[in-house]
């Protein structure tokens, strides 16, 4: 058996998807994920002009082989695109491998470790009256864990709080927009670290201890912000704080972890594991945040996954609905399958995306699985795909209250 074709897929049912279809000379098919929010063509081309020509033929089962070939032949290392690129194609060769096996691909992955991955949704509120409403809805959708955003007073639309109008609506809060330029909000990190505290405070003294709490600081702050935020929420007992400041600069993460025992998530931005280096080999961080789409795919993030265990740091992957239902499967496959999973980010996509995408994963009672599909259980709707065309999509872009351009 061998690659027949490569075909790379476009579809966009309210956010843009680009996936990767194989197929072999028997005709397995295998799918993977390849989709970077707001840069999506980016990624279309590098694999339709560069990498789909190069699998004409290769053995499908040699995924290390084609894994190394693809990052070393490229000379030109790391960087979303070409991970992301590398990743759809790691997918795509997993899929095939357990389809061919007929095993759902978390057994080749070493099989099962736990019932399930527990899983956290989004709650937000621009008031807290909005957000208890919000976490209360996703109680009741079954979340056993909950990230926690809040509107800041005297700043309008925060990127990551549904706004009025979607208050209430669980999982809808971040709709790219279908707009030539992407909107602009504005932030302020001194009222935001005024505020977020008092917030923590008020949904512990409704919600009471034991639920795991959740926030997103957005890569907004500086070290130094982000270890005075840390301490302040100590009393909440936070399951994590994330992003909680840009972590290109690994050693900047040194003077928050001296400073707070908050555990800290951090990673959704990397794409490799040198990435992480100083994060894991110091123990600056908790969990890590990469998605197998951005971090080239299952083969790379499992060898960050096992780097991670020998210094007790667990998974947290990244699960936006801007990544497909592709992508959000590995997760699971990898996830039930790993010693050191920590938990999983679970926004629901649309009705839209999963008529294009048939999903073989469940939620119960704060839980995923994977399922027990051959291969990663995820089938593509070429009609239903047919009906949305790609139109760009852009996350808004942040400004400081006298204009400068800041994290968002
Ligand atoms: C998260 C993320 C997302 C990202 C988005 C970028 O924790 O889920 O921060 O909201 O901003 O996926 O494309
Ligand atoms: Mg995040």
């Amino acid at each position: 058996m061998s690659i027949r074709s490569a075909e790379v897929l476009i579809t966009s049912p309210g956010r843009n998807f680009v996936t990767l279809r194989i197929t072999t000379s028997d005709g397995v098919v295998g799918l993977g994920d390849a989709t970077v929010n707001g840069r999506e063509l980016a990624v279309a081309s590098y694999l339709r002009d560069h990498v789909v020509p190069l699998l004409d033929g290769r053995d499908e089962a040699r995924i290390e082989d084609t894994w190394q070939y693809l990052y070393r032949g490229a000379y030109w290392r790391r960087g979303p695109i070409t991970m992301a690129a590398i990743a759809a194609v790691d997918m795509a060769l997993w899929d095939i491998k357990a389809r061919v096996a007929g095993m759902p691909l978390y057994q080749l992955l070493g099989g099962r470790s736990r019932r399930g991955a527990l899983a956290y949704g989004h709650a937000s509120g621009t008031t807290t009256d909005a957000l208890f409403q919000s976490i209360r809805n996703h109680l009741d959708e079954g979340f056993r864990a909950i990230r926690v955003q809040t509107g800041v007073p005297g700043l309008g639309q925060v990127y990551g709080v549904a706004s009025d109008q979607r208050a209430g609506q669980r999982y809808d809060y971040e709709p790219a927009g279908r707009t030539a330029v992407p909107t602009e909000e504005t932030w302020d990190t001194r009222a935001y670290l005024r505020h977020v505290p008092t917030v923590f405070e008020a949904v512990r003294n409704e919600f009471g201890p034991e639920l795991p709490l959740l926030h997103d600081g957005h890569h907004r702050m500086t070290p130094n912000q982000a270890a005075a935020l840390g301490k302040s929420l100590e009393p909440y007992d936070l399951f994590w704080l994330e992003d909680c400041t840009p972590a290109e600069n690994q050693e900047g993460l040194r003077r928050v972890r001296s400073q707070t025992t908050t555990p800290l998530a951090i990673g959704e931005v990397f794409n490799s594991v040198f990435d992480y280096q100083t994060l894991i080999t110091e123990q600056l961080i908790d969990y890590v945040r990469s998605a197998v789409t951005h971090a080239g795919g299952i083969t790379a993030l499992k060898k960050i996954m096992d780097f991670a265990n020998i210094y007790q740091i667990k998974s947290g992957f990244h699960g936006p609905t801007d990544i497909s239902p592709v992508g959000q499967a590995a997760h699971l496959h990898l996830g039930i399958a790993l010693h050191n999973f920590g938990i999983q980010e679970y926004m629901k996509h649309s009705r839209d995306t999963l008529d294009v995408f048939h999903t073989s994963y469940t939620f119960s009672d704060g839980l995923l699985d994977p399922g027990e599909t051959p291969g990663l259980g995820v089938e593509y709707d070429d009609a239903a795909a047919e009906k949305f065309d790609y139109t760009p999509a852009y996350l808004p872009v942040n400004r400081l209250l006298d204009g400068t351009v800041h994290d968002w």
